[in-house]
């Protein structure tokens, strides 16, 4: 003891010697760091202007070892307590515990659980937004909302019990549409926190799936509730089984996609419209250097509707000429931009992590942001250029002085909306003389939703998901994929992604997208049916031939996920292919995920019966035990079960594995096989 104490005493430093010289910082090589050209370029363009990146932090700071394994633990002050796997230790010798004597699948169990709490409040506090907006606009409080989608309010409401006609002397009549509305509103409300029964959208999973959860235990009786429970049941001295912990996970998930996320979906449907196809373009390109660039990220679309509103007047645009201007180029950054461009055909300016490249253009007159996802940085680089950040959500401040915040209320939202153009507008005239905008963007057909899924897939009289079912059991198209999720500046802009995107419709899997995987496939291209030819296997290649869809369909935003389970949900109901969603030949994907929310969105494809690949890393390898639960064991509860693969290819070869084994399964393996040399029914094909 002694010897050692005298040795660590030696090691100091003497008093007034000179400290080490600071190590130079590392900057990110920007071919390694991004697929994607317009993100080099500018990469290399703030590196030229010595401005920092998330690229060249990721550089700087590695991840820590143990929080990557899931197994630490600071729930209480004892800790945190580390608990990193050992090189080479069995299961039954792995005597690895937390102060409290919590194990590995314990700290594990309970980190999984919070990720998925934080993911579920996220995207459900989002949907209670939304139904506030609506409750507002179905009472006529606002002026600024309306419900723009009746067709959409008819289709929801039976799903929340409210009646859509009367009973007058005996005759069934069209009810009030105004009354619909605010039981509507009323109704999906109380979901967040209705003292008893169960969430009223379980009952629109195939039924089969509803049984699974109710004799697992897991139908969740509100949104609210099941993440604070996760909240309670992680507390130190809790819940300390990992497999009675990971059942609330479930419950919690499930309260997510089936509804805080469905519901924001739906409503954000009625009041703003339901999405259809129409083109737009893809990647920092979009920006216009003659032109306000107002660019919006985030994730609710209640602000941007409006911002996207004023831009179309003639006021706003006469405002923007009289600056010298030739117009607003608006744009969107994330899940904001999903919404906007799903129903307005607003353009994509970037993924997640192009968001401060944007503002490195200096061609970005205001960079206005709502919740989620967004980097504090970026104030710290609109601070090099005349860019105005706008932050517009009470929940989401930044603490740098050069931050505006216009708070965002429906009650002024126009006004609002309108001081934020013309803030824009103003500064057009205080730009640098160094704008680059990178010369790279793509056209793309977004605005996919179940609705026109089954208008351009469906049968023409039937009416449903018939086409496509009829496609995927004759083998043209061998399975449907959900590639969805972030970016991870972990790992090589993009990627992943594309990789396992086109790897997949080679193989004629088709694949619905949403977040920023749907904008990495825009970037690239693969929002376009003439992409079909190029990258798909000759049975996808025809279909998008014949029906005109490009092989990746693009479904929205985060929240829009939702959309994925009920277009699921549709092909199970068309028929032929099993009674549950985890009977059909489908997986599920996040090639690049980060946050919080893709944990949740993960667990509920899992519960719902998909097999779900992540890519990167899981917070989950320092437990082996429960890993092996959730990657395993989940699959004889619910059909589902979660993987890991960091190789892309592999990644899409695991999926389109257990595609073929649903193939199989349903004794469809072979049809494959036969039908795609089969000219006549091609011919037949190409003739309806
Ligand atoms: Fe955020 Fe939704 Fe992830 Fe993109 S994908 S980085 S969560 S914006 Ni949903
Ligand atoms: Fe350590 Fe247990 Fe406290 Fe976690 S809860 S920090 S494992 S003592």
């Amino acid at each position: 003891m002694p010897d050692e104490s005298k040795e660590k005493i030696g090691k100091v430093a003497p008093l007034g010697e000179k400290s080490k010289p600071v190590k130079a910082k590392k900057t990110a090589d920007p071919l390694n760091a991004s697929i994607d050209a317009a993100t080099q370029e500018m990469i290399a363009r703030a590196q030229e202007l010595g401005i920092e990146t998330v690229f060249d932090r990721a550089e700087n700071m590695k991840p820590c070892n143990i929080g990557t394994q899931g197994t630490c633990c600071k729930n209480c002050a004892m800790g945190p307590c580390r608990l990193p796997l050992p090189k080479s230790v069995s299961e039954d010798e792995d005597t690895r515990k937390g102060l409290c004597g919590a194990t590995p699948n314990t700290i594990a169990a309970r980190n999984f659980l919070r990720m998925i709490a934080a993911g579920a409040a996220a995207h459900s506090d989002h949907g209670r937004g939304v139904a506030e907006i609506f409750l507002s606009a179905a009472r006529k409080e606002t002026e600024a909302y309306k419900i723009k989608d009746f067709h959409k309010l008819l289709s929801v409401a039976p799903y929340l019990n409210v009646a859509t006609t009367v009973d007058v002397d005996g005759k069934q009549l069209d009810r009030d549409i105004d009354e619909i509305a605010l039981e509507v509103a009323e109704k999906a409300l109380k979901e967040w926190g209705k003292s008893e029964g169960e969430l009223l959208y379980l009952k629109r999973a195939p039924q089969p799936l509803y049984e699974k959860w109710k004799k697992a235990g897991v139908l969740p009786r509100n949104i609210d509730r099941e993440i604070v429970e996760i909240m309670h049941r992680t507390h130190i001295g809790v819940d300390q089984d990992y497999i009675n912990l990971i059942k609330q996970g479930t419950r919690a998930a499930i309260a997510d996609g089936w509804g805080g996320s469905m519901l924001a979906t739906d409503l954000q449907d009625v009041l703003f419209g339901t999405p259809s196809p129409l083109e737009s373009e893809a990647n920092l390109g979009v920006m216009k250097e003659d032109h306000v660039n107002i660019v919006i990220h985030g994730h609710e679309p209640v602000l941007s509707e409006m911002i996207v509103a004023v831009t179309q007047t003639k006021e706003m645009e006469d405002y923007a000429k009289s600056k010298g201007a030739r117009g607003i180029q608006l744009s969107g950054i994330c899940c904001t931009a999903n919404e906007i461009l799903q129903r307005h055909g607003v353009p994509l300016c970037g993924t997640f992590l192009q968001q401060e490249l944007a503002i490195i253009t200096g061609a970005c007159d205001a960079m206005v942001v709502d919740i989620q996802c967004i980097f504090q940085n970026v104030a710290n680089v609109a601070k090099c250029f005349h860019t105005k950040l706008i932050t517009t959500h009470p929940i989401a401040k930044m603490e740098q002085d050069n931050v505006i915040h216009i708070e965002f209320d429906e009650h002024h939202a126009l006004e609002d909306a309108k001081k934020i153009v013309k803030m824009a507008a103003d500064n057009f005239q205080n730009r640098g003389s160094e704008v680059m905008i990178p010369p790279h963007k793509h056209t793309q057909i977004a605005g996919f939703g179940v609705e026109a899924i089954e208008y351009h897939l469906g049968g023409a009289f039937r009416g449903s998901y018939y086409t496509l079912n009829d496609n995927i059991i004759n083998g043209r198209i061998r399975g449907i994929a959900g590639v969805v999720g972030c970016n991870n500046a972990r790992t090589r802009h993009n990627e992943g992604h594309l990789a396992v995107v086109k790897e997949l419709i080679k193989k004629d899997v088709i694949v619905l997208t949403t977040g920023c995987n749907g904008i990495a496939c825009a970037m690239e291209g693969l929002l376009t049916p003439e992409s079909a030819p190029v990258y798909c296997g000759p049975g996808l290649a025809e279909i998008c031939e014949t029906v005109g869809i490009p092989p990746v369909l693009h479904l929205g935003s985060c929240v829009d996920n939702s959309r994925i389970l009920l277009a699921a949900t549709e092909v199970v109901k068309a028929g032929g292919l099993g009674n549950d969603i985890s009977d059909l030949p489908a997986a599920g994907s996040a090639p690049e995920w980060m946050s919080e929310k893709a944990i949740s969105i993960g667990h509920y494809f899992v519960s719902s019966g998909v097999y779900t690949v992540f890519g990167v890393t899981l917070p989950t390898s320092g437990a082996p035990v429960f890993q092996k639960y959730i990657f395993e064991e989940l699959e004889n509860l619910y059909g589902g079960m979660w993987d890991l693969e960091v190789d892309p290819i592999k990644h899409a070869q695991k999926m389109i594995a257990h595609i073929d084994k649903k193939r199989k399964a349903l004794g469809i393996d072979k049809a494959r096989k036969r039908i795609m040399v089969d000219m006549s029914t091609r011919r037949e094909l190409a003739s309806s």
